[in-house]
């Protein structure tokens, strides 16, 4: 069954997800610090996956599919506004990669975050168009911006 048939119930649900979210201050969402890393490792591994659908296509690994494109620029759109409520205080000790930096210069993680979520903003523009060197364009700057921040905040595995 296409992805397609799912995507006005899947809107729906993300977006009174989102309002939800946005609607309580970070660190009420979360029980515990581990809770937040989790959630925010949640949403990153989101991101990979159906970013990663995006790159194959381009990357000519599987067959070139507008909807399925538009589709998955969606989902990384909106997951994309989800993570950054996860690097509550105390969330720095445990199960996480993040490096101290993300809360000595928070101005400077929130630019170089912002930046990826805006370069995902415009991945989900350029699928709206349907053509595939925008979308392969605009997938290489989010790509780039994504890898930026990991490199900057992200401890090396
Ligand atoms: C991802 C991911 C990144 C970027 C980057 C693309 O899916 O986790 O950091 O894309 O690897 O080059």
């Amino acid at each position: 069954m296409p992805l397609s048939k799912y995507r006005p119930a899947l809107a729906a649900t993300a977006l009174g997800l989102v309002t939800a979210l946005t609607a309580l201050p970070a660190a009420a969402q979360f029980q515990k610090p581990e809770d937040a890393i989790k959630y925010r490792q949640s949403a990153m591994f989101l991101m990979n996956n159906h970013l990663g659908r995006i790159f194959a296509m381009v990357n000519g690994r599987v067959p070139f599919d507008a909807n399925a494109a538009q589709v998955n620029a969606d989902i990384v759109a909106t997951v994309s506004r989800l993570q950054f409520a996860g690097f509550i205080e105390g969330s720095d000790k445990g199960n996480t990669r993040a490096k101290a930096e993300v809360w000595s210069e928070p101005d400077k993680f929130r630019a170089a975050a912002q930046k990826s979520q805006d370069d995902i903003v415009k991945l989900s523009a350029a699928a709206k168009t349907g053509n595939q060197d925008q979308i392969k364009a605009a997938a290489g700057a989010a790509g780039q911006s994504c890898k930026a921040c990991h490199d900057a905040y992200q401890k090396p595995l």
